[in-house]
Formats: C-alpha cells, structure tokens, sequence
C-alpha cells in the first residue's frame, strides 16, 4: 500500500503514527507526489488533500480518519479503538475533538501567520473554536498515561499532531497556546511527547516545520516541479 503522506501535514502524521505504534511500517510506501504541490493531487484523489491511501488494487482511500478506520479494519489484533464500546466511544470523541475541532480551525487560521496581511476578525473567529475545542477536550482527557485508558489509541495519535501543530503556531497568530490553560491537556502533552511513538511523529513534524521556515521545503518542491515539468 501507499500513504501519501507529508511531514508536516499533521491529518498525515496523525496515520503515520498508527502504522508506527501497529508495527506495520513495513507494510506502506510513504511518499509525496510533485502533483501535491502543483495543486493537482484531484488527479489521484478528488478531495485533493493528504493523507491518501492507495491499496495494491489501486483503490483510494482519502480522509485521515477513515484511512485510521480502514487500518484497524484490516489489522483486528492490532487494532488502536479500545476494546469495549465504551472505551471505543471514548476514543472517537478524543480523535474528533481533536481532529474538527483543533486541527481543522488552526489549520485555517495558517493563512493568517503573516501578520502585515492577518484579519483579526479572522484569528478571532477561528481561535475563539479551537479554545472552546480545548476546553472540551480538557473534560473528556483521561489523566493516566494516554488519553484514553491505559493503552495507546487513536485518540493519542490524533491528539498528539493537533497539540504539536497548536503549540507550535498559534503563538505565531499573537494568540496565548491554549494548552497552557488546560491543567488536564497540558499534563498530558507533557507525558505523551516521551512516548517513543509519539516521538517520531513530533520529530517528524519538528523536520517539517523547520524545512518550511528555511526555504528547504520550497527549493525541494520548485526542483521537483521543474523535473516534473522536464526542466
Ligand atoms: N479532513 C482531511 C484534512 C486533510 C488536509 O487538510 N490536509 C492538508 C495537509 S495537512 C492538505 O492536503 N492541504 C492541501 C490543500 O488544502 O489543498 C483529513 O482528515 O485527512
């Protein structure tokens, strides 16, 4: 199988981290096509976002949860739900709180990091969601180890990219981390950055960051293009 899958992109690094704490990297290509970032990845899959699963079959399989779906359906006994319904509940509320209503409003708000060309009105709207995100996730969050029970699940996996991509950026909006207001939350990312699988992922999203901030990132993507083009 292939994962289309990128660094930084936290949806990706979210699967990435499953596969990792499955011990099923072997299993999966991971790779970047140059058409992502010549705004022509609908080509291969028509939402045009990574994370995309592509089975032997050539079937794709878009959207990073349905993907973390799909990997559980196929590796039952290494599954990363939880094992009763309602620990399984638990662990879809966790993975959408931090996927809906964490990710995707920061990830919005990317746009606005330039503060000569911010809306405020913007920041406002979409941070006001992700603090209401945070304290909501601040009751649901187990105390132990991991976010749910006393295993790590797939609420760790998309918790871990959300907590990482809001430390990291939403300073950078001018607006205070809303980590550091959640006792809970904050306790948790503490613990959880020393989970080995976790600390791939942070890595791996550290290299990406850093390669977006030094222009590395760009000059890769232009020589890919270029050879893309035959240039
Ligand atoms: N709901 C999607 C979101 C995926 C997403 O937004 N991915 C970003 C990278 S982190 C992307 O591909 N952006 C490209 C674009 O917006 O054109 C998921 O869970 O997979």
């Amino acid at each position: 199988m292939k994962l289309y899958t990128g660094d930084l992109s936290p949806y990706s690094a979210k699967v990435r981290m499953q596969i990792y704490a499955m011990g099923i990297k072997d299993n999966f290509k991971f790779e970047l096509p140059v058409s992502f970032f010549m705004g022509k990845l609908s080509e291969i899959s028509p939402i045009g976002r990574i994370p995309v699963l592509e089975l032997d079959d050539g079937t794709i399989i878009p959207e990073s949860e349905v993907i973390a779906e799909y990997i559980d359906d196929i590796y039952p006994d290494k599954a990363m739900i939880g094992t009763t319904p309602t620990e399984r509940a638990e662990v879809r509320v966790i993975s959408r709180i931090a996927d809906t209503y964490l990710m995707n409003n920061i990830f919005m708000c990317l746009r606005q990091l330039d503060p000569k060309t911010r809306v405020d009105a913007i920041v406002e709207l979409l941070m006001g969601q992700v603090s209401r995100g945070m304290g909501a996730l601040e009751q649901h969050i187990g105390t132990g180890e991991y976010a749910v029970g006393d295993a790590l699940s797939r609420a760790d996996c998309t918790l871990v990219p959300a907590l990482f991509l809001c430390e990291s950026t939403v300073p950078r909006l001018g607006v205070e981390n809303p980590i550091l207001a959640s006792e809970k939350v904050a306790a948790y990312w503490a613990r959880i950055q020393k989970n080995e699988f976790a600390a791939i992922v942070i890595d791996e999203m550290r290299r990406g960051l850093q390669a977006r901030l030094d222009g590395t990132e760009r000059k890769m993507v232009e020589e890919a293009i270029a050879k893309a083009k035959g240039g």
